[in-house]
């Protein structure tokens, strides 16, 4: 059997022993430690705040399996947070949990300061049946009383004991704030859910609103397009007259688009408006 293999042309010798080996045993031995790498490398990667690089070092380390990681492993703050709740981040809230975070989260903001308006964007506002988290952007109508919330409201849905743990308590981009975190609603019954809120000026609401929606993907397609109309998308604006160099690095930003709500986003980039449940991708 192996001569014969070998007369297959492009079928060296160690190919040739390959082929035997399945054709006798009906199995690759050396396959079986990519299949179980595979796998727990996909456990490993599962855990929040760990990468595939990470997966791959705890694999190279010997580690197999959460109990290694969580006797053996040095773990970030993060991962000892995601390693902490895998059981609960893994697992998709029904829409109606999501629905009650939000309204915790306006409830929280509202009593701080009346008139904030607080918004269930990510796959809820897209109409998804169930949620991998719940993504809640804050903002005010009257343009600068949303400032100081975000400290005032982490801190009293924290007293509260509402939120449990912080994977990133504060990310500065630009006059934007970002919390990830976890919560959890009272009562016995509740798992653990990750919490993602964004704290807005009211002139960037409709780009955010957009953005925070997403999918990712649909966010993708909408840049790409702005791009090529010399335009530029993010969640603060979008912007026309945008001048790329080589490479398509911005050296004039162009100026700011009026974009009162996601309409004039479309209306901007020549699309007819897209409902949230249509902007899977
Ligand atoms: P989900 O139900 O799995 O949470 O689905 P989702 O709500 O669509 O995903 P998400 O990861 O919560 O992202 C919601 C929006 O937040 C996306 O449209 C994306 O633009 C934005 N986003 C961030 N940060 C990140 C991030 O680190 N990864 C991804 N994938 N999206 C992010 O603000
Ligand atoms: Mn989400
Ligand atoms: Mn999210």
């Amino acid at each position: 059997m192996f001569t014969e293999a070998c007369k297959i042309p492009g079928i060296g010798k160690q190919m040739a022993e390959k082929i035997v080996e399945i054709l006798e045993s009906g199995h690759l031995r050396k396959l079986d430690h990519i299949n179980e790498s595979v796998s727990v490398l996909e456990v490993f990667s599962n855990i929040w705040g760990a990468g595939v690089k990470t997966a791959q070092l705890w694999y190279q380390q010997g580690f197999r399996n959460l109990d290694d990681i969580r006797m053996k492993a040095s773990l970030t703050t993060q991962q000892a947070i995601g390693l902490k709740h895998y059981n609960d981040f893994l697992e998709r809230m029904p829409r109606e949990e999501a629905a009650e975070i939000e309204q915790t989260v306006r409830e929280a903001a509202q009593s701080i300061k009346p008139g904030l308006v607080c918004v269930a964007c990510g796959s809820f506002r897209r109409g998804k049946s169930t949620c991998g988290d719940v993504d809640v952007l804050v903002t005010h109508p009257d343009g600068h009383s949303h400032q100081g919330v975000f400290s005032k409201l982490l801190e009293s849905l924290r007293r509260t004991g509402f939120l449990t743990d912080d994977l990133v308590s504060q990310e500065d981009n630009g006059n934007q704030k970002k919390y990830l975190g976890v919560c959890c609603l009272p009562g016995r019954d509740h798992r653990h859910r990750r919490l993602d809120i964004i704290v807005v000026p009211y002139t960037e609401f409709a780009c955010a609103l957009l953005y925070f929606t997403g999918s990712a993907h649909f966010n993708r397609s909408m840049r790409a397009l702005a791009r090529t109309k010399g335009m530029s998308l993010s969640e603060h604006a979008l912007n026309s007259g945008v001048v790329r160099g080589p490479g398509g690095l911005k050296t004039g930003s162009g100026v700011v688009l009026p974009t009162v709500t996601e309409k004039d986003v479309f209306m901007h980039l020549g699309l007819p408006f897209r409902e949230p449940h249509e902007r899977d991708w």
